[in-house]
């Protein structure tokens, strides 16, 4: 059967999008790479503790930490060297449920959004309609080991932070401290009132490696579906094929579909399967595909405090499973610690920079750490962690590409490559550790008071300032050559090809980007649909 409209991948911005479209009667393929994940979708991935229930690893917030530490990762996409979800939700099915409705700065001019973007309101209401922010995630509205939350708040008061309850005032990401997060997912929203619609079709197990295409016209996708003639999925007369197979995703279905610089066209010729099914080299469209990334620099600072429970590092709470106390009360009406994912307080400040442009600094604070780095021996079971990320106003950026195994990867490193990201960060880590004098008990270990922050700072692994937050390698905006897509989210030269995802995304936003890329979805899905010649 042909379609109005391929979607290519079921992440937060795909789902968003195959909704909009099927509410407004189009029939919708959405194609998906990865299998079921929540219960809901079919998964069944269980920890033993979970049996006899309908829910999986994707289901509990609290087993987020275990993503990270399970063996038998495939929600992972293994032909991506960072992480990124194969799996129904994409990246929404396995981050930490950190959500920030956007500001009206996250949509500005001045961070490359286009003037057509700037009215996010609308877009961003329906999502929070959608998709409500909680104070607490628990079912019964308390907040469970505060410990680490008492303690940064203790550290941050005496530097002029209030509490605020930011997606009320989504604006205000100044000296604030905040508990929020999703109460439920787009899989478990969107996703299924598109599964109601009888136009709308969803197809898991199934990767698109490149788009059908005629000089500028889309006629379908290329897929590794044996079960069809070619594996192609075929569009309507009129027809558009959506990509939202994320950035890095995304930016590789276009380099194998001849869009891209010619370095990347040219790695996709050399290999067997992809280059037969490249269009003429007449027929390449060169547009810079995989330029202009940013990803947030991150630093992890981790203490100790007698008060704080590390909960074990989060290690055992998917097998054996967390204590007794806390799986009985999860599983009885999904309360309690497991209700939500490790991190329990998020702050933010503006910092000034010396190239005079303001960068703002997020802070997440857990219990446990991922590595520890001292001299001395340390309570662990009391420790936590503090990670700080850059996030608006850097200058940063970086590159993404392929190589010649058709593997996706960071081919130049986004972080703190402009000196001024680099000395506002080790401003931003002074700023937080400056008070620590008046939480009486509170001691840095990593680093530790061996090693100053400029230091730690200076020989910190660039692999692990990673905070899987890629964004703008389909890059927005008015002029081709300089951007991917045009300001409908159309791919420059083409008639019919889109690209909805966090890689059309110009700047980081305040905060963690997934509320950001949902409204920017909601407003795609509506320009979309306004926009003449479709179906
Ligand atoms: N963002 C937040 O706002 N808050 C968080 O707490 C947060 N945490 C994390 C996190 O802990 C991790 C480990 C990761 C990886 C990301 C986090 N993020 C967080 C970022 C957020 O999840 C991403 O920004 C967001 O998911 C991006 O949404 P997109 O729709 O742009 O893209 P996805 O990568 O989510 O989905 C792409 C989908 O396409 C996947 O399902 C994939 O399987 C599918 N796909 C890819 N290639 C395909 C192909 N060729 N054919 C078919 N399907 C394909």
């Amino acid at each position: 059967t042909p379609y109005d409209y391929i979607i290519v991948g079921s992440g937060p911005g795909g789902i968003i999008t195959a909704d909009r479209l099927s509410q407004a009667g189009k029939s919708v393929l959405l194609v998906e790479r990865g299998g079921p994940s929540t219960g809901q979708t079919g998964g069944t991935y269980q920890a033993d503790w979970l049996k006899g229930t309908n829910l999986t690893k994707f289901d509990v917030p609290g087993l987020f930490e275990s993503m990270f530490t399970d063996p038998n990762d495939f929600w992972w996409c293994k032909d991506v060297t960072v992480f990124a979800g194969c799996l129904v939700g994409g990246g929404g099915s396995v981050n930490g449920a950190l959500y920030w409705l956007p500001s009206d700065n996250d949509f500005a001019l001045n961070t490359g959004w286009p003037s057509q973007w700037t009215n996010h309101q609308p877009y961003t209401a329906a999502l929070k309609a959608r998709l409500p922010p909680t104070d607490a995630p628990s079912t019964d509205g308390k907040r469970y080991l505060e410990q680490v939350s008492d303690v940064v708040t203790k550290l941050l008061t005496p530097q002029g932070y209030t509490s605020a309850t930011i997606n009320n005032s989504p604006n205000q990401k100044d000296h604030v401290y905040v508990h929020q997060w999703q109460t439920r997912w787009p899989v478990a929203t969107y996703l299924q009132t598109a599964l109601a619609r009888p136009n709308f079709k969803l197809k898991t197990f199934t990767t698109v490696m490149n788009v059908i295409r005629n000089g500028s016209t889309i006629t379908g996708v290329q897929t590794n579906d044996t079960t069809v003639p070619g594996g192609i999925y075929p569009l309507n007369p009129k027809g558009r094929v959506i990509l939202s197979a994320g950035s890095y995703g995304s930016a590789r279905i276009l380099f194998r579909s001849g869009i891209g610089p010619t370095d990347m066209i040219n790695l996709v010729k050399g290999d067997p399967i992809a280059g037969p099914l490249l269009p003429p080299q007449s027929q390449w469209i060169n547009l810079p595909v995989g330029f202009n990334v940013s990803d947030n620099p991150s630093i992890n600072l981790v203490f100790t405090h007698p008060s704080v429970n590390s909960y074990d590092n989060w290690a055992d709470v998917f097998t054996p499973g967390p204590p007794a106390a806390d799986s009985a009360q999860y599983l009885k009406n999904q309360s309690g610690i497991m209700a939500q994912a490790s991190p329990r307080i998020n702050f933010w400040s503006a910092l000034g920079a010396t190239d005079g442009v303001t960068r703002w600094m997020q802070g997440t604070a857990r219990p446990g750490a991922a590595s520890v780095t001292t001299s001395f021996p340390y309570n662990a079971t009391q420790m936590f962690t503090i990670t700080a990320y850059l996030s608006a106003g850097i200058k940063s950026r970086g590159r993404l590409g392929i190589n010649a195994a058709m593997n996706a990867m960071p081919l130049v490193n986004p972080w703190l490559v402009d000196p001024a990201d680099k000395s506002t960060l080790i401003q931003g880590l002074k700023n937080i550790v400056s008070t620590m004098s008046s939480v009486p008990g509170l001691t840095m270990i990593t680093p530790d008071n061996t090693t100053t922050i400029d230091a730690y700072v200076n020989s910190y692994d660039p692999a692990t300032m990673d905070s899987n937050h890629w964004v703008g390698s389909n890059i927005i905006g008015t002029v081709a050559g300089k951007a991917v897509v045009d300001p409908n989210t159309k791919v420059f030269n083409t008639d019919n090809l889109f690209v909805v995802d966090a890689s059309i995304v110009p700047s980081l936003p305040y905060g963690n980007p997934h509320g950001l890329i949902m409204s920017m979805a909601e407003q795609a899905s509506a320009k979309i649909l306004a926009l003449a010649g479709g179906p």
